[in-house]
């Protein structure tokens, strides 16, 4: 059986992965694929309660290494019990998030240093990459704002503005370091203008 494509959806707070998702899902079912959603952290029961501990607030501060390797942790589980199994039944598998987030936040926010994330991916990840990873750009100012009017705020969502724009850099460097993977789609128009640039990215796959 020919192995599913593994397609992961990034970007900051806001910028639109969730609303995406849903498209993408209806747009693949029309193709006639089979598309297992996931996200990270989670995806898994292990996953799950590894998420509900790095984004309750009632966690306090945690150690940036210790939220770094938290993040593997959960994605070793995600890998093994869940997006490696749907693949090789050949079903497609979208993730919320993956390995580019650890490098975004951890790296880029918290200024861990990337060869300690690369120490992790190489042990947890290997050589096990995206077919494609979406990554949805949008200035801070215009992601926050729309994550506000929601309301409470996770852990993680606390940070400072500063943080954020850290993040959206390592973003936009990876998306430089890594083209053929790594798609950069304005998102900070219309739900319609982001949807319209992913339909034609999936196309081409
Ligand atoms: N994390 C994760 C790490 O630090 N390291 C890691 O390795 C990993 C895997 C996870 C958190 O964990 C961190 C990153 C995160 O802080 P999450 O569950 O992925 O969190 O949640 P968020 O990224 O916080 O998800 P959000 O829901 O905040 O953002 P989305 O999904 O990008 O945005 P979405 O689609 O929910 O949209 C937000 C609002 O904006 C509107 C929507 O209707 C919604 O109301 N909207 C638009 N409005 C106008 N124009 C558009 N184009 C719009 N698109 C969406």
């Amino acid at each position: 059986m020919e192995r599913g494509k593994f397609i992961t959806i990034d970007g900051v707070e806001g910028a639109g992965k969730s609303t995406q998702i849903d498209f993408i899902c209806e747009y693949l079912k029309t193709k006639g694929i089979r598309i297992v959603l996931t996200r990270e952290p989670g995806g898994t029961e292990i996953g799950e309660k590894i998420r509900t501990l790095l984004l309750s607030n009632s966690t306090g501060q945690m150690h940036a290494d210790t939220e770094l390797m938290l993040m593997f942790a959960a994605r070793n589980e995600h890998i093994q019990n869940k997006i490696l199994p749907a693949l090789e039944q050949g079903d497609w598998v979208l993730s919320d998030r993956f390995t580019d987030s650890s490098y975004a936040y951890q790296g880029g926010g918290r200024g861990l240093d990337v060869s300690r994330i690369a120490q992790l991916e190489s042990w947890v990840v290997q050589d096990f990459t995206p077919d494609m990873t979406l990554l949805l750009d949008v200035p801070v100012e215009i992601g926050m704002s729309r994550v506000e009017s929601r309301g409470e705020k996770d852990r993680i969502e606390m940070e400072e503005m500063d943080f954020f724009d850290r993040v959206r850099q390592a973003y936009i460097a990876r998306s430089r370091e890594f083209p053929d993977r790594i798609k950069l789609i304005d998102s900070s128009q219309t739900i319609e203008h982001t949807t319209k640039q992913i339909s034609a990215i999936l196309d081409t796959l």
